[in-house]
């Protein structure tokens, strides 16, 4: 709730569209997420982070994947895709030190994400909330580490991986300029 003083300090000299911002819904910090392909993939898309209160609302749109498969996809724990396949964002964002799992059902990491589910062009569209992730504070905050879709379905068991096979994608979480300062 303490970003509301804020939003009332600047609505003043910013848009309408900040004001209804600020009106329905404690809106935090966010962060955006450009996937770009690994060497000789075709996958890209964007990804958003928005802490709303104790929640971070996470929106992707991704193209290029297989259609009608599922990709693993993972918050990953260096915010490092200079390897050209993904492998130098490490394992998965794991600061809570748990195993691999489902996102919010039971034991898993910070960085275990629903799976995207690609339709009949190759296009994922996932919106879901999170508690389990931060933006902008805490040790669960998601800017500078690393995104990964992957080729395969995530067994959401197999330790530490999840098993879902090479990394289609690759991107930095990267904190948004917020308009007030
Ligand atoms: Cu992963
Ligand atoms: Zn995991």
């Amino acid at each position: 709730m303490r970003t509301f003083p804020r939003c009332s300090a600047v609505i003043t000299v910013v848009s309408a569209a900040m004001l209804s911002a600020c009106a329905s819904a404690p809106q935090g910090p966010s962060a955006t997420a450009q996937l770009q392909a690994t060497r000789g993939n075709a996958t890209t898309g964007t990804v958003r982070f928005v802490q709303q209160g104790d929640k971070v609302l996470v929106t992707a749109e991704v193209r290029g994947l297989k259609p009608g498969a599922e990709h693993g996809f993972h918050v990953h724990e260096k915010g490092d895709c200079s390897s050209g396949d993904g492998m130098s964002t490490g394992g998965h964002f794991n600061p809570g030190g748990h195993g691999h799992g489902q996102h919010g059902q039971g034991d898993h990491h910070a960085g275990d994400l629903p799976s995207l589910k690609a339709d009949s062009a190759g296009v994922a569209r996932l919106q879901f909330e999170s508690r389990t992730i931060r933006v902008g504070a805490g040790a669960a905050d998601v800017v500078g580490k690393g995104l990964i879709v992957h080729r395969d379905p995530d067994d959401y068991k197999t330790q530490p991986t999840g098993n879902a096979g090479p990394r289609l994608a690759c991107a930095v979480i990267q904190a948004d300029k917020t308009a007030a300062y």
